[in-house]
């Protein structure tokens, strides 16, 4: 019997999260351009070809659960940028509403109005130990597989130098509408208030965000909230806190304009 061209793939580890981002590295790369072509010409010199490599290369032939912040070093390098002081702003399950904010308000700062947060927002990517390729079949999922992940440790790691560069007085948007409003186990809460340096930052001022149509209650003083004034406390980090932020409120009753709580302003 003729045995002909066998190609052998090794079988890729199966996980239970999903795979790869179909295309990812194109529109890795595209972003790149994006970000650096047209939302900020001053970062126009980045080289997006080399940034696009970085970042394959520090998950590509890995095994995605072992992955370490050390791994994502040479991508950090390489896309440093400068946010102002006074225009940073953290967010914990406010997304949507931290991001609809910054678009309008557009001299403040989320990681995804950075290069390299611009770029990662909303995609997964892992590799595998015995091949070169991505694998776009199945990623481990943080609970169910492991939490040293290849995108958990990126987040972790970029959150980290995130917090590491503010200065001035920061800014975070907080859910209200959770019971958890301050989340000592989110990124937030385990990475981003502890990498403030003291010496820098002035005062954290939080903006607690109620779903419009809910329930009034003030979430400022919430122990959740003054457990996140007792950690700043310590750390010598001066602490304000207001609920419903007039602004961010007026964004919120344009999506949703009904409720009684919008009329003010509708
Ligand atoms: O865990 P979180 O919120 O508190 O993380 C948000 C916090 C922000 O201030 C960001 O600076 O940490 C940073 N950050 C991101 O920018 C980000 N973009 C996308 C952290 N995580 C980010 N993601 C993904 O959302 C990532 O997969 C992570 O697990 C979630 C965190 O969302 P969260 O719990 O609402």
């Amino acid at each position: 019997v003729p045995v002909g061209i066998l190609m052998w793939r090794h079988p890729l580890q199966e996980w239970k999260g999903k795979g790869t981002t179909a295309h990812f590295y194109e529109i890795l790369l595209g972003r790149c351009y994006t970000y650096t072509q047209i939302v900020r010409p001053e970062l126009g010199h980045k080289d997006c070809q080399k940034i696009g490599k970085a970042f394959t290369t520090a998950f590509l032939s890995k095994d995605p659960c072992s992955s370490t912040e050390q791994d994502y070093q040479p991508l950090l390098e390489l896309t440093a940028q400068t946010v102002p002081c006074n225009k940073t702003l953290f967010w914990s399950k406010s997304s949507q509403l931290a991001h609809d904010y910054t678009r309008v308000q557009g001299d403040l700062f989320t990681l995804e109005d950075t290069l390299l947060g611009y770029m990662a927002d909303g995609l997964k990517w892992c590799g595998d130990p015995r091949s070169s390729e991505m694998n776009y079949q199945s990623c481990p999922d943080w609970r169910e597989d492991c939490s040293n992940n290849s995108f958990s440790v990126f987040w972790n790691a970029v959150s980290k130098r995130f917090a590491e560069d503010a200065c001035g007085v920061v800014h975070v948007v907080l859910n209200g509408s959770i019971s958890n409003t301050f989340d000592e186990r989110s990124t937030f809460g385990r990475v981003e208030v502890f990498n403030l340096r003291p010496e820098k930052v002035h005062q954290l001022q939080a903006w607690v965000m109620h779903d419009v149509g809910g329930v009034h209650s003030d979430s400022c003083s919430s122990s959740s909230v003054n457990n996140l004034k007792r950690i700043l406390k310590e750390r010598s980090i001066a602490f304000s806190c207001q609920n419903n932020y007039g602004p961010i409120r007026l964004l919120q009753c344009v999506k949703n304009p009904e409720p009684s709580s919008c009329r003010f302003y509708v």
